[in-house]
């Protein structure tokens, strides 16, 4: 059964997407990846937000830009947490996106990460799954643990080659 539903709006969002798909695998976690527009085929959008539930969806990804209502309209529809990831935009720069994904009307939440945040995006959903899941807190720690070694690593070789040989 998929612990995480992945949509989003148009094939145009997969480079965003993609990101999140890359951290659940790297964490083990199962998940289904679509492509539904919330605008140009509501049935099928409806058929796939009401029915998440039952599939075992305990997360729900949503990404979208411009009027970004999927994320919104997927909040509306599945009882557990909408993760929203607003596209870059050519006209406003995501903006457009951004604002409509957090802009959500009381009672009705979408936890939105920045605009392209499909790493982001991945992680919380995780974090999210973490919270009754010990094994997956502990990668989770693990990959913080990482992170923090990749900056000291490099803080490393710039205190050893100086600023203007540091590569
Ligand atoms: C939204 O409109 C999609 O999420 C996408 O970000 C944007 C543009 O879609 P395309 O014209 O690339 O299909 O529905």
């Amino acid at each position: 059964m998929p612990q995480v539903g992945i949509v989003m709006g148009s094939d145009s969002d997969m480079p965003v997407m993609k990101k999140a798909a890359e951290v659940l695998e790297r964490f083990g976690i199962s998940f289904t990846m679509r492509i539904i527009s919330a605008h140009r085929e509501p049935d099928v959008f409806f058929d796939y937000a009401r029915q998440a539930e039952s599939e075992g969806v305990k997360v729900i990804i949503a990404g979208a830009g411009m009027a970004a209502h999927l994320p919104g309209m997927c909040a509306a529809i599945f009882p557990m947490p909408v993760i929203g990831v607003p596209m870059h935009t050519s006209s406003l720069g995501g903006r457009d996106s951004l604002y409509s994904i957090v802009q959500m009307p009381s009672g009705i939440p979408v936890a939105t990460v920045a605009i392209g945040g499909g790493t982001n995006a991945g992680i919380l959903a995780a974090k999210i799954l973490a919270v009754s899941d010990k094994a997956l807190l502990e990668k989770l720690k693990e990959y913080s643990e990482e992170q923090k070694k990749s900056v000291m690593d490099k803080d490393a070789r710039l205190q050893q080659s100086g600023y203007r040989d540091y590569e």
